[in-house]
């Protein structure tokens, strides 16, 4: 009921312990917000080859999504995870190191920033094909329900990926089995250069969970709290009542697909980028928590200096470790042998 608010409607004044929740979530936006584009300033340099795929813009999927998990939760996505790794507690230094191909990097300087890995934090990649990491993530919530723990597995994938053939096998056993998984499509607009208009029949994707019993959400990705509240839920029915959900996060990517095309392409139009930018997820938490008193301008230059500190640190970190011992090639191929199998095997 537009204008009418009643005395139920008016925003509460969040508590303390909202407030402190917001501000570690501001932090960590602007971490990685400013993370990313030093990486990308890097990458001009050469101090980072390969592939490489900025998340500037989609902060506040990985942050209001992450932050409602518990440490033993899994979580796995695609080749744009840099932001999600540091959100889930990866170190600045361990990601940075990565990128630039370094012994220190979180998978020893031999994945690259397409490959990001932290079993201790349950961060399981990092992963290059598209959409290769949506039946993992289902795997990962299967082996939950049969252990009988109850663990979550959070999976992101980007709009284009869910037109993949994987996406409906996955989400139509995830279904059937009642699996404790939540599949985050971070909608971004595009694939590469494609538009969702262009790529898919229907661009309400949430409404694709109907085929496959289960809930599907949509919700604002330039609002962490709006992000955080769908992914509270969708955590809840899958803690508590081993059920899936499939949540569609609008969001927005401010520069090229990777390092290889233009800021925004000949795609969209600058103007498309500045309606975004002009609801930027930084800006709009910021705004929230000035309202509530909970910032001001020396708070927010106190957060800024600190980040940057913490990147620039990175920065000397990776530029300093060495590169990766030739012989290291021929580690991490394969898992080791458990040799209660390798005895049996032998015999
Ligand atoms: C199986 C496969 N096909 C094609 C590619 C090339 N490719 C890399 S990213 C990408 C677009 C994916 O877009 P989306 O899923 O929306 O994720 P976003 O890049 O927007 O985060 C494509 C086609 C690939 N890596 N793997
Ligand atoms: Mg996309």
């Amino acid at each position: 009921m537009a204008g009418t608010a009643t005395k139920e409607q008016r925003p509460v004044k969040p508590d303390a312990a909202t407030l402190d929740e917001w501000r570690q979530w501001l932090r960590m936006m602007v971490l990685i917000r400013r993370f990313e584009e030093k990486a990308g300033e890097a990458y001009s340099l050469g101090r980072i080859g390969g592939f490489c795929h900025l998340y500037i813009g989609q902060e506040a999927v990985a942050v209001g999504t992450i932050s409602a998990l518990r440490p033993e939760d899994y979580v796995i996505s695609a080749y744009r995870e840099h932001g999600q790794a540091l959100a889930r507690g990866m170190s600045s230094r361990s990601v940075m190191a990565e990128l630039y191909g370094k012994a220190t990097g979180c998978s020893g300087g031999k994945g690259g920033s397409m490959h990001l890995f932290d079993a201790g934090l349950h961060f399981m990649g990092g992963h290059g094909i598209v959409g290769g990491q949506i039946p993992l993530g289902a795997g990962f919530a299967f082996a939950a329900k049969y252990r009988g723990t109850d663990q979550v597995s959070l999976t992101f994938f980007g709009e284009a990926a869910a037109n993949i053939g994987a996406f409906h096998e996955t989400l139509n056993i995830a279904g059937l089995w009642k699996l404790p998984a939540v599949f985050v499509i971070e909608n971004n607009g595009y694939g590469m250069g494609t538009s969702v208009q262009r790529s898919s029949a229907i661009t309400d994707l949430f409404e694709r969970a109907a085929s496959y019993d289960m809930p599907g959400v949509v919700v604002d990705g330039q609002d962490v709290v709006a992000v955080r509240k769908a992914m509270d839920d969708a955590v809840r029915r899958a803690r508590s009542d081993s059920s899936p959900t499939l949540l569609e996060v609008r969001t927005y990517r401010y520069v090229g697909h990777s390092m290889s095309d233009a800021a925004h392409g000949t795609y969209r139009t600058k103007d498309e980028v500045d309606e975004y930018q002009a609801r930027d997820p930084i800006l709009v938490l910021a705004n929230r928590m000035r309202e509530a008193g909970a910032l001001d301008d020396a708070a927010m230059e106190a957060i800024e200096k600190d980040v940057m500190a913490e990147v620039e640190d990175a920065l000397r970190f990776a530029d300093e470790s060495p590169e990766p011992e030739p012989e290291s090639l021929w580690t991490d191929v394969y898992a080791p042998r458990p040799a209660s199998r390798a005895e049996s095997r032998d015999n």
